[in-house]
């Protein structure tokens, strides 16, 4: 199912779909400061850090998945492997107090790239509730 994806990606940049900022990351159009890359994600430190540590986990073919709220099933496996590598790159910067992982969505939950991508902060306590 991946590779079908990977390939409905390509006919819909064939047809002129705008690339957005992350899919430019991902082709190493926009430079990034990157902790992780694996097949199916890539982890880079955000622009506008909100902690000492601020990274952003992205799926490399976004397949549909602008945000949470458009999620389908078959997004099961990369949303499950987004979550995993939240944890493994905590602890790839020395988290061990702790952490937060926040997916913002729509523009109630302050989205502001249309691309799905968790936040992982750290480094500081964080508050609750969340503002
Ligand atoms: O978060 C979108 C996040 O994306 C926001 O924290 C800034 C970050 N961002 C935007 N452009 C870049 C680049 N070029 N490098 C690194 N980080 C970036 P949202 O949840 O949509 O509000």
């Amino acid at each position: 199912w991946w590779r079908g994806a990977e390939f409905e990606m390509g006919v819909e940049e064939e047809a002129g779909k705008k690339m957005g900022v992350f899919d430019k990351i991902i082709n190493k159009e926009i430079p990034v400061n990157e902790v992780y890359e694996d097949d199916k994600v890539l982890a880079f430190r955000d622009i506008s850090p909100q902690a000492p540590t601020h990274i952003l986990l992205i799926p490399k073919i976004k397949d549909g998945l602008t945000g949470l709220s458009k999620a389908e099933e078959r997004h099961c496996q990369i949303l499950g492997h987004l979550l995993y590598t939240a944890k493994v790159v905590a602890k790839q910067e020395g988290l061990d107090e702790g952490f937060r992982t926040v997916i913002n969505d729509g523009p109630n939950g302050c989205q502001y790239v249309d691309h799905i991508h968790v936040h992982l902060l750290g480094g500081r306590q964080m508050n609750w509730p969340p503002g």
